[in-house]
């Protein structure tokens, strides 16, 4: 397959990236799986926590932040979208205003994006690929890139029996759909990442085989992001709680690098980072 972009670098809303890359993962909700309610106090979510966070991150080596305001966590409900706003675009506005980073919205709402975009955002994240109502429309109007996230179900009811007759096709299937949607509403090829989706409506048995033919969805000419820190195939593989998973998370990001992922989500960003650099010397790249 012919690669629509150069595998190393990439342009978002006019920030350059450098590849494999680096996401940080921001969760400004109160429950959410892996550090549900570290940044909250009494009055709500402490904004200064929440940046020191995003600092560390940056300082660590993360060139991207993945800020989000709605758990997608499995069992998790929707919120409404004035919280969500709330959790969200002060955070942003003020990473924008003095980080040196790429700012991500995990969102699936409109109204999220096009603020998040308005205060110096350059991803938009959306596990639903933009099928929420208006988010295909909201993403269009911006320059942001997009990532297009498969995911069976939704959130709260996702893992009760996930169902494929051949998970690895029906995700590059549903991928493409997506990026067709995508391109019919005016938003470039060139802005377009995917990403399968581990744990969102998949058993441990189809999240080994997307991971076992991630090479395939890295050679189909978009980059691709791959999120495993901390998730259930881990403690499923490892019998470890949420916080003990981070070396079975390196070995998955480690493959997926390997492989040629580009961008890699996660929590442990320092270490992720180490990860990187490793791989990138052994490729040569
Ligand atoms: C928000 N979020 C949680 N897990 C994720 C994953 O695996 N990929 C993407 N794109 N977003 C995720």
């Amino acid at each position: 397959m012919i690669s629509q972009f150069n595998p190393g670098r990439f342009v978002a809303a006019g920030r350059e990236l450098s590849f494999p890359a680096v996401m940080g993962v921001v969760n400004t909700t109160p429950d959410s799986f892996s550090d549900g309610g570290t940044l909250y106090q009494s009055t709500g979510l402490d904004l200064d926590k929440a940046f020191d966070r995003c600092a560390k991150m940056v300082e660590q080596g993360a060139t991207i932040l993945d800020i989000g305001g709605e758990s997608t966590r499995p069992g998790s409900n929707p919120v409404s979208v004035d919280r969500e706003l709330d959790r969200v675009i002060p955070l942003v506005e003020r990473i924008s205003k003095t980080l040196d980073v790429a700012i991500s919205l995990d969102t699936s709402t409109a109204k999220v994006m096009t603020e998040g975009a308005n205060v110096g955002a350059h991803i938009i994240n959306d596990v639903r690929a933009l099928r929420r109502e208006g988010a295909l429309d909201a993403a269009a109007r911006t320059e942001l890139a997009v990532c297009l996230m498969h995911m069976q179900g939704e959130p709260k009811t996702m893992q009760t029996q996930p169902e494929y007759r051949d998970v690895v096709a029906e995700v590059n299937g549903f991928l493409n759909e997506r990026i067709a949607a995508c391109m019919s509403a005016g938003i470039a090829k060139s802005r377009l990442w995917i990403d399968p989706g581990f744990g969102f409506g998949k058993t441990l048995a189809h999240n080994i085989e997307l991971m076992r033919n991630i090479a395939y969805f890295c050679n189909g000419g978009h980059p691709v992001l791959v999120g495993v820190s901390r998730k259930s195939m881990i403690g499923a593989l490892t019998g470890k709680d949420v916080v003990e998973r981070m070396a079975g998370g390196l070995a998955l990001a480690t493959f997926a690098l390997m492989q040629g992922a580009h961008i890699i989500r996660s929590h442990d960003v320092s270490e992720t980072v180490d990860a990187v650099k490793v791989i990138t010397a052994l490729k040569g790249e």
